[in-house]
């Protein structure tokens, strides 16, 4: 059988970005049991509004909903990256993953990774984001040297997406319905392209909702491997309190397993994702994060988001 790393060889651009990749805990099922990657909870804004989520939570297309993330400014950020890489030798990835989402946060995110990367050039940055602001920041995400990017793409039709997404902010104006699920998706389209061309390596997660978008994932990943990602990361639904879909069921290991099996044929499958938080530090199966807690500036508060 094929190894993993030659998986990656083949979808890399370089082999730079192939051996980067190899210590990426989540693009590599390899590297998941030995590097561990730190989350910056850096992005509390987020400019959509997605039924699964509840923005006293972080953001679900990337979290477990659960108790509610402090958000650090750029210095404390790096700070805080001392601290852990002090005690982590084996930190390969920095990532970016909420508590809202990174492009509408981009001042504050960027100068996060350029603090970081001053002091640390070895390490590997990562973003994940809605894609509704890819356009805008696609270019500026290859320009500061990130080679890793997480979109999360639930549909690629706007009647589907209209029952996952209440509404879309962007640009001062507001969107609901099938316009907004269509400008959501055709700004993801859009910036997806621009990244894969430039050799990012795109991982798509898809969030899966019983009767809402599982009949139509297969569309979705076919389309995601037209554009040429890297791999996609089908998820539950885990029903966040307060949510439109608070009392969805959520889709049990056996269906969603199902489902990677399903489209394993198109794609890589990511299978070892832990729906983990927007402050997460450590090995994936081994969360140490609550060590690292207590520099709060601000307890998320509904209020202060912009799309709210
Ligand atoms: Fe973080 Fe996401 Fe980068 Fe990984 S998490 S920004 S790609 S470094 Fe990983 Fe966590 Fe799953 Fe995300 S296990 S939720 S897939
Ligand atoms: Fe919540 Fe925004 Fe993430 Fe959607 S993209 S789950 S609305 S934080």
């Amino acid at each position: 059988m094929e190894q993993e790393f030659q998986i990656i060889q083949r979808t890399a651009v370089s082999q730079t970005v192939a051996e980067m990749t190899a210590k990426h805990p989540c693009y590599s099922f390899d590297a998941h049991h030995k590097y561990a990657r730190m989350h910056l909870p850096v992005a509390p804004i987020c400019n959509i509004s997605c039924n699964y989520c509840n923005r006293k939570y972080d953001c679900v297309n990337e979290s477990r909903p659960g108790v509610t993330s402090e958000v650090l400014n750029p210095e404390q950020c790096l700070a805080k990256f001392r601290q852990v890489k002090q005690d982590f030798p084996d930190l390969s990835v920095v990532g970016i993953a909420g508590p809202g989402d990174a492009l509408a946060n981009w001042q504050p995110v960027k100068k996060s990774i350029e603090l970081i990367q001053a002091e640390s050039p070895e390490t590997i940055f990562c973003l994940s984001t809605n894609g509704l602001l890819l356009p805008c920041y696609g270019q500026a995400i290859i320009d500061l040297g990130v080679k890793h990017v997480t979109v999360t793409v639930n549909a690629v039709d706007s009647a589907v997406g209209a029952k996952i997404y209440h509404h879309v902010l962007f640009r001062g104006k507001f969107y609901t319905g099938e316009k907004a699920a269509s400008l959501l998706y055709a700004n993801q389209l859009e910036g997806i392209k621009i990244l894969v061309e430039q050799g990012v390596l795109v991982k798509i997660n898809i969030v899966m909702a019983a009767g809402i978008n599982d009949w139509h994932i297969p569309a979705v990943v076919k389309k995601m491997k037209e554009l040429g990602v890297f791999m996609t990361n089908i998820m539950p639904l885990i029903p966040a309190p307060g949510s439109v879909f608070q009392d969805f069921p959520q889709a049990n290991r056996i269906e969603v397993d199902a489902m990677r099996d399903l489209c394993q044929g198109d794609i890589r499958q990511m299978r070892h994702c832990r729906q983990c938080r927007a402050d997460a530090i450590g090995l994936l199966q081994d969360d140490q994060s609550h060590r690292y807690r207590g520099v709060v500036i601000t307890e998320m508060d509904s209020k202060e988001i912009a799309c709210r």
